[in-house]
């Protein structure tokens, strides 16, 4: 891991980061192109670029109850109750986001008010490769689903066979999903977005999905609503001397091995300490299923901050404002007011990243790329909007007539005045003329 010694009082800056950004204008040509494609073409095109990409024919891209049903007796007990028992925690984490619409009426009688309504539908993409997690479905379709949303589609690239994974289809089955495409890619966020023969189009896409994936959405973006752009995954661990060497190595460990391209920081206070940490990357590394990703990871993006204070160490988390923060440190809870961006925050040693990325219930979609300093984590807000409401009583119209016409006049906005002159005559005179 690269390393930084800060002077005290140093302020650490983002040019230490190695971010590259959301911004791929390569992909960017080739979504659109992509998407002009399923525009002009529909299904047909969605057929040749599986073709192309995927290397496999697809006929028809619904996946059938019956497939569905025959697939996921192939998902061993075990993990088939992991799923159901972590959705049942992501879904009561949900339920408590969900927003209630709400009325107040002003004294003269005016009412207004926000109506909350799930939309009608989305589309969920589902990664396949590397990044094949039927956790990433849950955790997109169960707050959609706990927001009422009636059409729940995942679209999910097909194996070389045609097929889906049988745990994706599970945790579709679990979390409420409604219909499932084999395709994935940019031809998707297309189908999504416009429709064809086959898949109707939704109102909103979420999900994450690789840098084609991530330019459609963009490109799609205005016509349908889209989640976050996510990239390379990150965490930064917060270490004092109280913290367990093995374990801040593990846990740095744990998203390294997510991506050659994952970010992992550790945030501590004295080279000693980092050095240890270090040591005990290289011996987990021996055991490791995934050694090779981890170790480029940690090689190529991993960084150390070595710091001369608490308050410094906090500012440097501020800046890098990670997707994930673990806080190994003595009283971690107190410094929660301090930390003002992180996409979830992980608080003292008995709360590894993973009880987060699998079952706590807090979202595991988070903002990424230093997004955490305005984005929030996907929530149940992602999958309901808002109508405002009004309703004015004649007393209302009255007192607030004077204020509405001179603005409107004053925006040249004849009709705009007239429309509540009129009803204020009508008020005073009984005729709308006056
Ligand atoms: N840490 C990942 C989420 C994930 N981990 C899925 C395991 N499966 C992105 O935040
Ligand atoms: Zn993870």
């Amino acid at each position: 891991m690269r390393r930084i010694v800060l002077e005290p009082g140093e302020v650490f800056t983002n040019k230490h980061l190695k971010r590259t950004g959301a911004f791929n204008a390569a992909a960017l040509t080739a979504a659109t192109s992509i998407i002009e494609g399923v525009r002009e073409r529909g299904d047909e095109a969605l057929r040749a670029y599986t073709e192309q990409f995927d290397g496999v024919r697809v006929e028809n891209f619904r996946v059938s109850q019956a497939a569905i049903a025959e697939a996921i007796v192939n998902v061993d007990d075990k993990t088939a109750k992991a799923l159901r028992q972590a959705a049942v925690q992501i879904r009561d984490f949900h339920e408590r986001q969900k927003q209630q619409s709400w009325f107040t009426v002003r004294e003269d009688g005016a009412l207004v008010g926000s109506k909350v309504e799930p939309l009608e539908s989305v589309g969920i993409y589902v990664p396949g490769g590397r990044a094949l997690y039927p956790s990433s479905v849950l955790m997109n379709a169960i707050p959609a689903a706990v927001a009422g949303v009636g059409r729940i589609v995942c679209v999910t690239p097909p194996t070389a066979d045609g097929s889906l994974d049988p745990a994706i289809l599970e945790a579709c089955r679990i979390s409420g999903v409604t219909e499932i495409y084999a395709v994935g890619g940019a031809q998707a966020i297309a189908a999504l977005a416009y429709g064809t023969e086959s898949i109707a189009p939704v109102a909103k896409i979420t999900g994450p999905g690789n840098a084609y994936v991530a330019a459609a959405k963009k490109v799609v973006s205005g016509d349908v609503g889209i989640d976050m752009i996510a990239g390379p995954s990150e965490v930064c661990v917060v270490a004092d001397s109280t913290a367990d060497p093995a374990l801040v190595a593990i846990d740095l460990m744990a998203q390294a091995e997510h991506d050659p391209l994952a970010a992992c920081y550790l945030v501590t206070f004295d080279a000693a300490y980092a050095d240890e940490v270090e040591r005990m990357v290289e011996r987990h590394l021996k055991s490791s299923t995934r050694a090779e990703i981890t170790a480029a990871s940690l090689a190529d993006q991993g960084l150390v901050v070595v710091c001369d204070s608490m308050p410094q160490a906090i500012e440097t988390v501020n800046v890098i404002a990670p997707e994930h923060l673990e806080l190994h440190v003595d009283h971690a809870f107190d410094l929660l007011g301090a930390i003002r961006n992180a996409g979830a925050i992980f608080l003292g040693a008995w709360t590894p990243e993973a009880v987060g990325d699998y079952a706590a219930g807090p979202n595991h979609t988070l903002p990424t790329g230093g997004t955490a300093r305005y984005a929030s984590p996907l929530s149940v807000d992602e999958f309901v909007k808002k109508s405002s409401v009004i309703q004015y009583s004649a007393p209302a119209l009255a007192r607030d007539a004077d204020m509405v016409m001179t603005i409107a006049l004053h925006e040249g906005l004849w009709a705009h005045a007239m429309s509540v002159e009129m009803r204020k005559n009508l008020l005073d005179t009984g005729n709308v003329f006056g």
